[in-house]
């Protein structure tokens, strides 16, 4: 396929950007990746060797020699080509990841286009690597603080944004000046394979060490030689609450750094006093959108009371017109999930929440080879189920389309049930009430670390902090001063005076 071709990816692929072995002579673990459409074989890409692995940490740790002493603006100008070469790509690239993950091509164009935006973000961050000038107590006395980059920092991304998530935390970083080792998620590795073939272009034509930006692949295990690592100072891992807890445990033990983007149990609360029409197509999308498969899903509905049936109905309404079907095709809307262990666990929270006493008011069907144009893939319909909020299967996240809708009578027990689940990434409310919207973003309100009026839970820009609180690990990516995570602040103190005086006015005379 020629979009293939133009990525650099072969039928054989390296999956370890340095110490490139021999492919194809069967000495080499290989993962396959196959296409969430309809199954097929895409290509193979090797795993990373232990011996192979400590090279590409040895090359980073070269790597990061050269480029911390590289000044910020300039870094920041390495950023800004690969944000060129990304616009170069956007098409070819945005359907890899549509080919490869299964969201439709809008999204995968949409998660490019978040890389690009990252890009340019971080070009201007590159000369705001802004420390404070403190008032010393002392005379003649100059206090100030100063951020230095980290060093090599493990990057491990999910399966659902097989891109962006990475170029939220490696552009930013490399502004910092560290380096980074990605390991990518073994579900969708010619993603990442793709993406190291555009930044090794660019590092190559500014004659830069290639060991700035590393590729390493495997399982969990090659996750675990990461995070028990202790050259890697700081780990950035994006995906489930079980993986972050293990990640927070292993790098904590080592006094290591995290940033952890784990799982969400996003709400949208819905008031009488709401714009009906905007929430509903807000919460379509959030909910729908990604086949359910965003950290930002919209999993929970809390509805008032008064407007309950009607919203209920229009959005059956709307999610009857949902097109399912190829993700590669203009008018679908929802694609396959990733694999058949997603489409289990949709149908299994399904019987639980009935079980519990929910009730399916729309959806649930596995649509496999029936009345879509592709087979192979494990296509579903979106979900709606009326539930309340203490069961405990709605207190998970299912990553799939299912939408648990809940009814409420007024605004606090809405924040109180909004609030009572384990994660906190994001959040939303529809009204038009002033008091009520100005109570949700309250200290009294939301708990997530992200809380909008009028917008729905997914599809954040890239310019504000991204992240969560609770199990959703509190680590913040992206925009606003986010970077900070990806460097080390240093307070200096200076004199420049002919005095030695003490701090705290402490006397210490020796004579
Ligand atoms: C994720 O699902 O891990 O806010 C990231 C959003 C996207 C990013 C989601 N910008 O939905």
């Amino acid at each position: 396929m020629e979009f293939l071709r133009k990525l650099g990816i072969e039928g054989t692929n390296h999956g370890t950007s340095t110490g490139q072995e021999s492919l194809g002579d069967g000495s080499q673990q290989m993962i396959e990746s196959a296409t969430p459409i309809d199954g097929s074989h895409i290509a193979e890409v090797s795993v990373t060797t232990r011996e192979q692995y400590d090279q590409v940490v040895t090359t980073a740790q070269d790597a990061f020699n050269e480029w911390r002493e590289t000044p910020a603006p300039k870094r920041g100008e390495i950023v800004r080509q690969i944000g060129l070469k990304l616009r170069e790509h956007k098409e070819d690239l945005g359907k890899l990841v549509t080919y490869e993950m299964g969201k439709i091509l809008q999204e995968g164009l949409g998660e490019v286009q978040e890389m690009i935006d990252i890009c340019d973000f971080a070009v201007g961050q590159s000369r705001q690597l802004y420390g404070k000038t403190m008032q010393s107590e002392r005379p003649q006395h100059r206090m100030y603080e100063q951020w230095h980059p980290l060093g090599p920092t493990g990057i491990i991304t999910a399966f659902n944004f097989p891109v962006a998530v990475w170029s939220w935390n490696a552009m930013i970083a490399a502004v910092c000046g560290d380096v980074m080792i990605w390991k990518p998620s073994e579900k969708v590795p010619l993603c990442a394979v793709a993406v190291q073939n555009i930044v090794s272009e660019v590092l190559r034509e500014n004659d830069l060490p290639e060991g700035i930006f590393n590729l390493v692949t495997g399982d969990k295990e090659v996750g675990e030689w990461m995070t028990n690592d202790e050259r890697l100072p700081l780990i950035s891992a994006t995906g489930s609450i079980r993986m972050g807890k293990q990640v927070a445990q292993t790098v904590g033990a080592r006094l290591g750094k995290t940033i952890l983007e784990l799982g969400g149990n996003n709400a949208i609360i819905v008031s009488e006093n709401a714009d009906l029409e905007m929430a509903a197509r807000a919460t379509v999308f959030g909910s729908v959108g990604t086949c359910g498969q965003r950290c930002t899903t919209t999993r929970r509905l809390i509805v008032q009371d008064t407007i309950f049936e009607d919203f209920k109905n229009r959005l059956v309404q709307l999610y009857k017109g949902v097109k399912i079907g190829n993700p590669l095709n203009d008018d679908t809307l929802v694609g396959p999930l990733v694999d058949g262990k997603a489409a289990e666990s949709m149908q299994q929270a399904l019987t639980e929440v009935q079980d519990s006493g929910g009730e399916l008011v729309y959806g649930g069907e596995l649509l496999e080879g029936n009345n879509l144009e592709v087979e192979g893939g494990h296509y579903v319909q979106p979900a709606i189920v009326v539930a309340k909020h203490d069961y405990p299967i709605v207190q998970e996240e299912t990553f799939a389309p299912i939408l648990y809708l809940i009814k409420y009578s007024d605004l606090d027990e809405a924040i109180a049930m909004h609030n009572s689940v384990r994660q906190g990434l994001s959040s939303a409310m529809f009204t038009l009430n002033l008091r009520e919207a100005e109570t949700f973003l309250s200290t009294r309100g939301s708990d997530c670390g992200i809380a909008n009026i009028n917008v729905g839970t997914s599809g954040a820009e890239i310019g504000g902090a991204f992240g969560g609180e609770k199990e959703t690990g509190g680590g913040r990516e992206s925009g606003s001063d986010a970077w900070k995570a990806y460097m080390r602040r240093q307070t200096n103190t200076i004199n420049w005076g002919k005095e030695m005086p003490l701090a705290q006015g402490i006397e210490f005379d020796v004579d």
